[in-house]
């Protein structure tokens, strides 16, 4: 039997951008791409609400892989924002020409194994069915919202939008009462850029987070230039480097220095702003609860000197984990927005929101009215991306059942008894601990590499095996219960964020360099822990 296409792509993100290019054009395969979204970009498509802007400088959140396009790209603040980012992404798009490859507009609804020919069918939400030898899921890792548990979310009769899905228009938020429900990365950025425009503006805050100064700020055309020019020197060995980010090492212990000099280092990178904050103070910040504790209170210090009202001071400081075991957080002006007269702030931690009602949101103590209600509450990380269509493996098996007791995998990147799929960004691999385009591009060169690898042997499969998938899993897991991020179990990084979901490592917390060493060794090593056509290679490293 023919099949349809060599490779099928689902997504059209940093990943399913990089991944058409590298398939198409490097590797000489067929490769049909799909995208639920108009157009390409995924999170930077989907994510435009208000002061979306990422929070990794912009000369390292970008394709690394092309000389010409880090040489012709300008980025002119040093943390882009969202239109920014989904220009570069549709610029690259063209650049590479891989748009002709996607079908926009289309959902895969369904991936299945066919065992006799070794092929996937890709039904999609047009109707139609292709058929594809090997498939890359480059979903990403948070792009399915989560729904939060209290109900009549559907019954409020004002304006109501999700951060994760932002209409595409301008919403005008003068003279309304609004509520943000949510505190995370994406809650705090909403929250400073829409206050100064509200008539009332009501914070629904459950765990206060530790937001670090951003530092962002216009590049000037000469800069930009030199950027471009030098951006080699710039990225420097950001691949060896934690969070894949080329930033200075961090002294070995906040213990090991008096208490001045620890202050010095802690203003040092709070000026510099970002997540030098926790690359470039001490080495002993996420493995030393009391080392933690020196960078926790040093930031409920800052908190404190920014926020005019004590009381909601206080609630805004952090007290229930450690610093950076939640997804660190940055700001520019969110401390500042709490001592407008206009901005309240109100603790669901110790009221609950009970409902959305049709008017505004009940907690257990009181009701509020709103115009307009934004949710920022978050995603079902990792695995739901994965999940949200089925997909059946060999012997009719369902992903959702081979993961109902939390992700198991090799690398990250394949499931025993998924041949020939290949999950970027996937559970139990360093995305979110990391500079995501770098990982991404090493994940997909992995990917093809391992594709290549099948075909040159002729073989029809490749595969993790069962026993590297157990040692892979087991790896990702012990370090987790080792790290502090344990300590922390109500995070998108355990699956504590959503009821229901298996709690435990979603993420390998021991960093991307070594993740790409055990890559490459098992590159290296002929693929150790895959399987062609039922052999395994060796061994996994
Ligand atoms: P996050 O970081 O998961 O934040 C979600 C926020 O929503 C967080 O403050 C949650 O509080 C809050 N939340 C969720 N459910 C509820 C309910 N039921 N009641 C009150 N508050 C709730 O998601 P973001 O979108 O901000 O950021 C995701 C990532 O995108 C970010 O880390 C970057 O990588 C980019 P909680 O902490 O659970 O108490």
């Amino acid at each position: 039997m023919t099949v349809d296409h060599d490779v099928v792509v689902i997504g059209a993100g940093f990943s399913g951008l990089y991944a058409v290019h590298k398939f198409r054009d490097q590797l000489g395969l067929s490769v049909q791409g799909f995208e639920a979204a108009g157009g390409v970009g995924g999170t930077w498509w989907f994510n435009r609400y208000p002061g979306a802007r990422c929070d990794t400088e912009s000369v390292h959140y970008s394709y690394s892989f092309s000389d010409e396009l880090q040489r012709e790209w300008r980025w002119t603040e040093k943390y882009a924002g969202q239109q920014e980012i989904l220009d570069y992404l549709e610029w690259a798009a063209d650049k590479l020409d891989v748009r002709r490859s996607f079908r926009l507009d289309t959902r895969v609804t369904s991936l299945t194994w066919d065992e006799v020919s070794a092929h996937w069918t890709v039904a999609t939400s047009d109707g139609a069915e292709c058929t594809a030898r090997f498939v890359i899921s480059a979903v990403g890792a948070m792009s399915v919202p989560k729904r939060p548990e209290f109900t009549g979310i559907d019954s409020f009769a004002g304006e109501l939008y999700w951060t994760s899905s932002w209409p595409d228009r301008q919403v005008d938020f003068a003279g309304k009462r609004v509520a943000v429900v949510g505190t995370g990365s994406t809650g705090i950025q909403v929250i400073q850029e829409i206050a100064p425009n509200t008539r009332h503006l009501t914070v629904f805050q459950r765990t206060p987070n530790y937001a670090v100064p951003l530092g962002n700020g216009p590049v000037d055309a000469e800069q930009q230039r030199w950027n471009a020019e030098n951006w080699k020197e710039l990225r420097g060995d950001s691949r060896e480097r934690v969070g894949d980010l080329p930033y200075d090492r961090p002294a070995p212990s906040a213990l090991a220095v008096d208490p001045e000099e620890r202050t010095r280092v802690y203003d040092r990178e709070w000026q510099h702003g970002g997540f030098r904050f926790l690359t470039s103070t001490f080495g002993d910040l996420m493995v030393n609860e009391t080392a933690n504790e020196t960078a926790a209170s040093y930031i409920r210090d800052r908190i404190r000197e920014r926020v005019h009202d004590p009381v909601t001071a206080e609630l805004l400081c952090p007290d229930d984990h450690l610093y950076g075991t939640k997804r660190p957080t940055f700001e520019t002006s969110y401390y500042e927005a709490f001592s407008l007269a206009h901005v309240d702030l109100v603790d669901v931690r110790s009221a609950p929101i009970e409902a959305i009602t049709p008017t505004g949101i009940r907690t257990t103590q009181a009701s509020y009215d709103f115009d307009a209600i934004i949710l920022a509450t978050g995603f079902d990380a990792f695995t739901g991306p994965a999940l949200t269509f089925p997909t059946t493996g060999r012997d009719g098996v369902s992903l959702r059942d081979t993961w109902a007791d939390g992700p198991a995998n090799y690398l990250g990147l394949q499931v025993a008894g998924y041949p020939n799929l290949f999950t970027i960004s996937g559970p139990l691999s360093v995305v979110s601990q990391t500079n995501s385009p770098l990982i991404i591009e090493d994940q997909i060169d992995f990917a093809a590499d391992a594709v290549q690898t099948t075909l040159s042997r002729g073989a029809r499969t490749v595969e993790a095996t069962p026993e590297a998938e157990k040692a892979w899993t087991r790896l990702v897991n012990d370090v987790y219960r080792m790290s502090l991020f344990a300590k922390t179990e109500k995070s998108w990084y355990t699956g504590g964020n959503i009821e229901g979901k298996p709690k435990g490592a979603y993420v390998f917390f021991a960093g991307s360099p070594l993740y790409r060493q055990i890559m490459v060794q098992a590159a290296e090593s002929g693929f150790a822990g895959l399987s062609f056509d039922g052999a395994a290679s060796s061994l996994p490293p």
